[in-house]
């Protein structure tokens, strides 16, 4: 599991792209966004860079730890 911080999440239309992007990354994953910490949490087995690549693409940046 991988907590990702998203600070340029801050609406729900945001919160539903950071969704597709993940799902791009690892169809299989189960995330987890919470709009109101800019946090996504992610279950997922791909590298999780993958998953910061996706996100970095869909012009949201962020940054992620292990959890
Ligand atoms: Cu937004």
């Amino acid at each position: 599991m991988y907590e990702f911080d998203i600070p340029d999440m801050t609406c729900g239309h945001c919160a539903g792209t950071v969704t597709k992007a993940i799902k791009s990354a690892d169809p299989a994953a189960v995330a987890n966004v919470d709009l109101t910490e800019r946090k996504a949490t992610v279950e997922t087995s791909v590298d999780p860079s993958t998953i910061g690549a996706a996100l970095d693409e869909a012009g949201y940046p962020a940054t992620y730890k292990s959890t």
